[in-house]
């Protein structure tokens, strides 16, 4: 029986902190935070977590919860200040992390780019400009090797969609521009070339057991009535969403006409781009979270509507629609013969989350939540879906891009105003536990005999 792996997933802006240390340069979200009404609470991510200084304490947590991965991201711009320069320190850095992660027995599961590109980069017209695709090969190239002697399992890309769409056209996340279609579509098209040689590299420089793949944010969309007309709808959302990613991905071509979500835009492609993004994966990465009703609209722009669903339970205003964790995995399984799939971020942000009277912090519907989304794992693994591993997002509270630190998705909270004490939640806890039971029906049974006290409700 393969492994399954269950994890915990951040990204590097989010949790470091220590932003003028160890050799680092400013990326665009650094800038970002200093645009004036940028970030809705004012607050920037200079220290937030400040992994950078607690790293081990961090993979300590890890321990306890039981993980045997953990998904996080490389600053870019701590091993490529100048998007040029190696910084020594920066690997260094990483160099600790996923040793120390290895021998605790906890998989490190790389990101390379989750949102963070060097400013200088940035400077020189970020992803709207084709060299910054060398750039990241540079960077790839720099850090592959250097970890490869502990790593095992790298994700090029993050929500790509996100970089693009909010970065680069609707200019609400960093750097925050407001791009023609055409511009976004070469950005778009960079992001995917920059994947395929994040996928080559790997091939190249890593180690020759290792796998990679890319992890998308497809939207997981529901007809918002049982109607001939809205289940039409949700079908042309879904490709109208998400083709654009996974045609190239898996079939080598966008989708024919452009996309309709940018009036129709297609990139400048070269020779050869198309096969370098359609580079074999060994596995895809979905993060998943919530879904949309959609429904038939011919006064919208693309016939279609999509709003939160109504009449389902919610926190921090994101609905709960656990069943669409189980039908995008197997959609996507099936439509695109994905043959291993990880759950690469899935949870749920919180709301007034601070310690109670006997110190623990309660967070009773994100437990509802996870107990939700682990019967919908369940219902994947007895379909025989290939999903390989589950990644929580988050291990622990931390900055929440524009949002600031007041959207808090984390297992674990951080007091962030005071002495940066992690205190683990009710849902810490709980995870723990799943995982304890599930690893237990994983392991043969000779192996746990004795260790076995009570049944365990194994499938
Ligand atoms: O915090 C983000 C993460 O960086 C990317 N995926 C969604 C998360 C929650 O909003």
């Amino acid at each position: 029986m393969s492994i399954f792996y269950y994890g915990a997933a951040t990204a590097a802006f989010q949790i470091e902190g220590g932003v003028a240390e160890g050799g680092r340069g400013a990326s665009i979200w650094d800038t970002m935070c200093r645009r004036p009404g940028a970030i809705f609470t004012g607050e920037n991510a200079d220290i937030s977590c400040d992994h950078f200084h607690r790293w081990e304490e961090d993979i300590r947590w890890l321990k306890k919860l039981g993980a045997n991965a953990y998904r996080f991201s490389i600053s870019w711009s701590r091993i490529l200040p100048d998007g040029k320069t190696v910084n020594p320190q920066g690997i260094e850095f990483y160099q600790r992390l996923c040793r120390s992660l290895r021998q605790n027995g906890i998989e490190p599961f790389v990101t390379l780019y989750h949102w963070d590109l060097p400013q200088a980069l940035e400077d020189r017209g970020g992803w709207t400009n084709r060299e910054t695709v060398s750039a990241f090969r540079h960077y790839a190239e720099t850090v592959i090797p250097a970890l490869t002697p502990d790593v095992r399992h790298w994700m090029t890309l993050n929500e790509p969609w996100c970089s693009a769409v909010f970065g680069y056209y609707q200019g609400v996340q960093a750097p925050g521009r407001k791009e023609s279609p055409a511009a976004v579509a070469d950005v778009i098209h960079h992001l995917l070339l920059a994947h395929g040689y994040g996928v080559r590299t790997v091939r190249q420089e890593g180690a020759s057991d290792s796998e990679v793949g890319i992890v998308l944010n497809p939207v997981a969309s529901y007809p918002a009535t049982p109607s001939e007309v809205d289940r039409a709808a949700c079908e042309q959302c879904w490709r109208d969403e998400n083709d654009w990613w996974l045609e190239p991905l898996y079939h080598g071509e966008y989708p024919i006409g452009g996309w309709r979500n940018l009036y129709d835009a297609r990139p400048h492609i070269e020779q050869g781009d198309m096969a370098l993004i359609a580079e074999p994966c060994d596995f895809l990465g979905l993060n998943l979270y919530s879904a949309m009703a959609v429904s038939c609209d011919w006064g919208a722009p693309l016939g279609w509507r999509a709003d939160l669903p109504a009449g389902r339970p919610s926190l921090g205003g994101m609905p709960f629609v656990p069943e669409a964790i189980h039908d995008t995995v197997t959609k996507i399984h099936e439509q695109y013969q994905v043959e291993k799939i990880y759950i690469a971020e899935n949870g749920v942000p919180g709301a007034n989350e601070v310690p109670g009277l006997d110190g623990m912090v309660h967070d009773p519907g994100r437990v509802e939540y996870l107990r939700l989304v682990f019967e919908q794992l369940e219902r994947l693994r007895r379909n025989n879906v290939p999903l390989a591993g589950y990644f929580v997002w988050t291990l622990m509270d931390n900055f929440e891009w524009i949002w600031g630190y007041s959207r808090p998705f984390g297992l674990i909270s951080v007091d962030f105003k005071g002495n940066q004490d992690r205190t683990p939640k009710e849902s810490f806890y709980y995870y723990r536990d799943y995982i304890a039971n599930r690893r237990m029906c994983e392991t043969p049974l000779e192996a746990t005999y004795s260790k076995r006290q009570e049944p365990v409700d194994c499938l």
